[in-house]
């Protein structure tokens, strides 16, 4: 009550919008014309001017289980009323290692060691690091290169912006990157693939590339090929069929780590626990966030292989192993509300639901084929992309004007460029998967 009246409070008097510098946003055009939430349940948020909003990106990839679910909230509730905090560093706590045992019982094949952080970018970097920690370990100390991919996002701490492959977000940055790193071509074709359900049919030989790198720099000296999956910021780039085993026998061929970045398709967005269980494909190390707390609480976690695990800490003698750590490292209400999302996750069957969903999202979506403007849509799980044409001399404003008019009609959709991002909390019933796809339909007529 209490804290419900102090941001009624809040949102009652005149709010500045001055002194927050916004991330990832045009701070200027947003404090003229503010879209501000104020609060959340289920499948919708509420605008501070009372507007219900349906939730078509589960707020940015990371609400899975729809908004406030009571479970979670509870257990938060009751952690931070319990342990509010106690030290990850030669210290421990019973919330963290219990959230570690229940995470490693979903994982594929052998990962079943989990180091945690405090969001997606943080994951990325400790994943990163821990590769040259293994090498270290095992005597193969050339081993230092990272491989990204072309329109990769990996967030962004230098480690990720370095392996990354989205140009804005390096520009201002180049001149301190990481040093060593070569990037795979992106995979997205529309001259071959538009249109397709699922999977794309053509592509899988851009895996092949990884074997320029390797004849260019030497397959000693590579660590780790890092990939997303499924890549969501640029854009929902759906790896083609074949694509993702190719590039794992390559890694085993040549002794290289495979890195699945699961920040958001980890926990359920394809209809199967992580993308690594869609596609049968096993990485070394997998980074997530978002979905393994539901957003309630900011966490990350590099999941890690029986034996990398094993090589690094065998390898000291004696002390610590691995010079790396965050102060809020499996912080106690972090690791709570991860216990009680995954618990939610699966008394509900959400990950079999959004899997039972797919084609009825599969087919609303592709309902849209047609409309003014429309060069392709995708979908994969109850993932979808709408790619527009952009307006000519001016990329990105027609589908920044889609995202605009969605929200003003009561959607929330994500826009990166053009290009139209859905991921819906996989709590969505059918009516509402309706309300979102016919929405975005209006708006788009409406920009045109
Ligand atoms: N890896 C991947 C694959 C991501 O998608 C990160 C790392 C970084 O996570 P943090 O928690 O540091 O932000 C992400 C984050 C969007 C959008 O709309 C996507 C992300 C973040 C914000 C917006 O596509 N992904």
């Amino acid at each position: 009550m209490t804290e419900t009246a102090t941001i009624a409070n809040v949102l009652g008097s005149e709010l500045s919008l001055e002194e927050l510098w916004m991330p990832f946003t045009a701070n200027r055009a947003f404090k003229r014309a503010p879209r501000l939430l104020a609060t959340a349940s289920g499948m919708y948020y509420t605008s501070v001017d009372g507007r219900r909003v349906l939730d078509g990106t589960a707020g940015l990839w990371c609400v899975n289980a729809g908004h406030c679910r009571e479970p979670i909230v509870r257990a938060v509730q009751e952690a931070a009323t319990t342990l509010d905090f106690a030290p990850g560093f030669q210290m421990g706590h019973p919330y963290s290692f219990a959230l570690a045992e229940r995470v490693a019982e979903m994982l594929p094949g052998d990962l079943d060691h989990v180091f945690f952080a405090n969001s997606g970018s943080e994951a990325v970097d400790s994943a990163l690091k821990i590769a040259m920690a293994y090498f270290q370990s095992k005597g193969e100390t050339q081993r230092v290169r990272f491989v990204g991919r072309l329109r990769g996002y990996h967030g962004v701490g230098f480690g990720g912006i370095s392996v990354g492959g989205i140009e804005p977000n390096r520009r201002a940055y180049m001149a301190q990157l990481l040093p060593q790193v070569d990037h795979l071509p992106h995979t997205h074709d529309i001259s071959r693939n538009a249109f397709t359900r699922g999977e794309p049919t053509h592509g899988a030989e851009l895996a092949d590339d990884l074997e320029r790198i390797v004849r260019e720099r030497g397959a000693d000296t590579i660590a780790a090929v890092i990939v997303e999956p499924m890549a969501g910021s640029t854009g929902v780039l759906i790896p083609p069929k074949g694509y993702l085993k190719r590039l794992r026998e390559l890694c085993d061929k040549h002794g290289i780590l495979l890195i699945f970045d699961e920040v958001i398709t980890g926990f359920g967005r394809l209809g199967t626990p992580f993308a690594a269980d869609y596609f049968g494909v096993v990485p070394d190390l997998m980074t997530v966030a978002k979905g393994l707390t539901n957003a309630a609480v900011p966490m990350g976690a590099v999941f890690v292989r029986h034996a990398i695990y094993d090589t690094v800490v065998n390898a000291t003698p004696a002390g610590i192993e691995l010079f790396h750590g965050y102060t809020y490292s499996g912080h106690p209400l972090a690791a709570a509300a991860g216990l009680a999302t995954l618990e939610v996750y699966e008394t509900e069957g959400l990950f079999e639901r959004a899997a039972s969903l797919a084609p009825y999202w599969e087919n609303a979506l592709h309902s849209l084929r047609g409309l003014p403007h429309v060069v392709d849509i995708r979908n994969l799980g109850l993932v979808g992309g709408i790619e527009l044409e952009p307006r000519a001399g001016a990329p990105g404003a027609r589908g920044f004007e889609v995202f605009v008019d969605c929200f003003n009609r009561g959607v929330l959709a994500r826009v990166t460029g053009d290009i139209i991002a859905l991921s819906p909390p996989l709590i969505i019933e059918k009516a509402q998967i309706d309300e979102l796809v016919g929405t975005i339909g209006a708006a788009i007529k409406a920009v045109a």
